[in-house]
């Protein structure tokens, strides 16, 4: 428990400092931690939250210390070796015209993690599917309950424009299956995981997903092992919701245990795991630098120290070897913006918070150093520092001058956050529509998707401008589900160090709804958020590179909070993470089973 402690700081205008706090109230009795207790000064007592975080699991030293042997000449070759075999695999199986293993052998290069190698031969699969099948009506009609759901699962995956209409009459199929056989019960599982790539009123599919989770539960024991397994891990979670990197981990495992796996796919997938690994650790050490340069941890105590973790969200947001400097941007980011959303949440008082909004919006590092209090200065400096070098590698790489559109959605954020301090102030109770157009720009999704922006291959701004509506859409849902999610994962702790009343409550004041039943409705939100995303993500068939790899991104990050907010407070406390940070980013696959 935190322990109360009465502090004031040292800041040069500290009298009317303190003569404005008081006029606001701000001085709540709440809790305090240690660390802020040595700065005690006499003038006034002025009292903080503390939320009491952990410390970080992972010191600058051991991180430095990590390492990979997975780099070099040797392995490259050896992938290259690899990929050629795959990509005559595939070009064999288009060529044989059977649909239905050439589909399988893309379904799982896209589980193992390995698709972005054949990207082209994907596509030429995915035409022939979509040109002589799809389109011949005949061909298409008389295809299986099964190569319809993967067909469908994937092509639309891929945003090929498809109609519901192919299951009209998908009970009567699966009352003629018999669910011991094997090919029957993927069939069904296909079906399941193709529901979840549905739109809006698209009510076939909304009546298939019920069915057929009911039929997998009901029959599940009545399979064997490896198929239980995997029926047991889309209940859990659908392969259209998990975070691309965290199932290749699992699916790698998986896969080499069926029967009739391919032994180079299997070597290209570890290889290729380990290889990328490697990559990821080079990026989290040059992040570790800076972050040890910028020393919040030591001098913004009260904040979290989440390194490790902050880097772990932007290999699930895009893990491919080529966005290395996405990933460096992205964990200097949310780092930022873990540590400020904690001055707003825990350390601020609502005046500093203010003059800290005010001095953000008008982008102004004298009015900065001149008024804000000591702790805050050493918060807007790092951050206009890194920001600012953001903006210079930006325009040194591709020639753009990004800091206007990033000066903007960082002051948005702010003044969200500040939204919020007002309410926990005063407070305010808002309805849950109110509370969630704020709640989805404090998710400071806004923030990290203008600077994935720029993090992609865009040539142009011409194309961002292009995209700028549908992007604004994709932004708002993944937003929308990132705030749900977290909120489910993190509203028991903020309620208890004290905090504004989240989705979940501002639903239970306006229904009068049990905890139960709010979280419940928080999770039908979610999943209708996805069928909204799902259209705008199938949108135009002939998207930019941008489109796609943006596109990507923003859903990636909505994957990246159900997973971290699964078992609770997967950012605020390390060890729910440890596990994830050691699979993903410490040990690598042994190629050699
Ligand atoms: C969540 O913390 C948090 F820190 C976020 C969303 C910022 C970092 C973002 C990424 C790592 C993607 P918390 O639950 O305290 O956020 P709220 O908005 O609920 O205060
Ligand atoms: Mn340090
Ligand atoms: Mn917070
Ligand atoms: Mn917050
Ligand atoms: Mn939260």
């Amino acid at each position: 428990m935190a322990s109360m402690y009465f502090i004031s700081c040292s800041i040069p205008h500290y009298k009317q400092f303190v003569a404005r706090s008081r006029r606001l109230d701000i001085c709540k009795p709440i809790c305090l931690s240690e660390s802020t207790s040595m700065a005690l000064a006499t003038v006034e007592p002025l009292i903080r939250r503390s939320a009491n975080y952990e410390p970080s699991l992972w010191s600058f030293h051991h991180v430095q210390s990590l390492s990979s042997k997975y780099t070099g000449g040797d392995y490259v070759a050896r992938v290259d070796t690899l990929k050629l075999e795959v990509k005559t695999m595939i070009m064999k199986s288009t060529m044989a015209q059977h649909p239905l293993s050439s589909l399988e052998l893309v379904d799982n290069l896209q589980r193992l993690g390995i698709a972005y190698h054949f990207e082209d031969e994907i596509r030429d699969v995915l035409d022939m599917i979509y040109n002589n099948y799809y389109k011949t009506h005949d061909k298409w009609n008389s295809m299986d309950l099964n190569l319809k759901a993967l067909s469908f699962r994937i092509l639309r995956q891929h945003g090929y424009q498809l109609s519901q209409e192919a299951f009209f009459n998908f009970k009567d199929k699966i009352r003629r299956m018999n669910p011991c056989l094997y090919k029957d019960m993927v069939g069904v599982l296909n079906l399941y995981e193709a529901t979840y790539h549905s739109f809006e009123d698209e009510s076939i599919l909304d009546e298939a997903r019920d069915f057929t989770a009911k039929y997998l539960k009901e029959n599940q024991e009545k399979i064997d092992g490896r198929l239980s397994a995997l029926v047991g891990h889309a209940l859990e979670l659908p392969l259209h919701w998990r975070v691309p990197r965290v199932e290749a981990k699992w699916f790698i495992g998986v896969y080499e245990e069926t029967s009739g796996f391919n032994p180079t796919i299997v070597e290209l997938a570890k290889l290729d795991f380990n290889m990328v690994q490697a990559v990821h650790l080079e990026d989290l050490k040059h992040v570790s630098w800076w972050w040890n340069r910028i020393n919040w941890d030591k001098k913004l105590r009260f904040a979290r120290d989440r390194l490790v973790e902050n880097f772990l969200w932007t290999v699930g947001v895009n893990y491919l070897p080529q966005f290395s400097l996405g990933r460096r941007t992205l964990a200097k980011v949310n780092s930022m913006v873990t540590t400020i959303d904690d001055i707003y949440d825990v350390f601020g008082t609502l005046n500093e918070l203010d003059q800290f909004t005010n001095v953000i919006s008008r982008w102004d590092i004298n009015a900065a150093m001149d008024e804000l209090p000591d702790y805050m200065k050493i918060c807007f400096l790092g951050f206009y520092n890194t920001v600012n070098e953001i903006t210079y590698n930006t325009l040194t790489n591709t020639g753009f001058l990004i800091l206007p559109y990033l000066k903007k959605a960082w002051a948005d954020l702010c003044k969200s956050y500040l939204l919020e301090a007002q309410w926990y102030h005063a407070g305010h109770t808002p309805t849950l529509e109110e509370y969630l157009e704020n709640a989805c720009v404090s998710i400071s999704i806004p923030v990290i998707l203008t600077h994935v922006k720029f993090l992609t291959s865009v040539s142009l701004t011409e194309e961002i401008l292009q995209y700028k509506e549908r992007a604004d859409n994709i932004v708002r849902y993944s937003s929308l589900i990132f705030r749900l999610a977290d909120d489910l994962g993190t509203s028991s702790d903020e309620m208890a160090r004290g905090d504004i009343p989240k989705s979940i409550q501002c639903y239970m004041h306006e229904s009068g709804a049990s905890e139960d039943d709010a979280r419940m409705y928080i999770k039908t939100l979610i999943h209708d958020t996805w069928k909204k995303l799902n259209k705008e993500r199938a949108g135009g068939g002939a998207d930019s590179k941008f489109a796609r790899e943006f596109n990507e991104c923003a859903t990636n990050l909505a994957r990246m909070a159900q997973f971290m907010y699964s078992e609770g407070d997967g950012h605020g406390r390390p060890h729910v993470t440890k596990s994830h940070v050691l699979s993903l980013l410490v040990n690598p696959i042994q190629m050699v089973k």
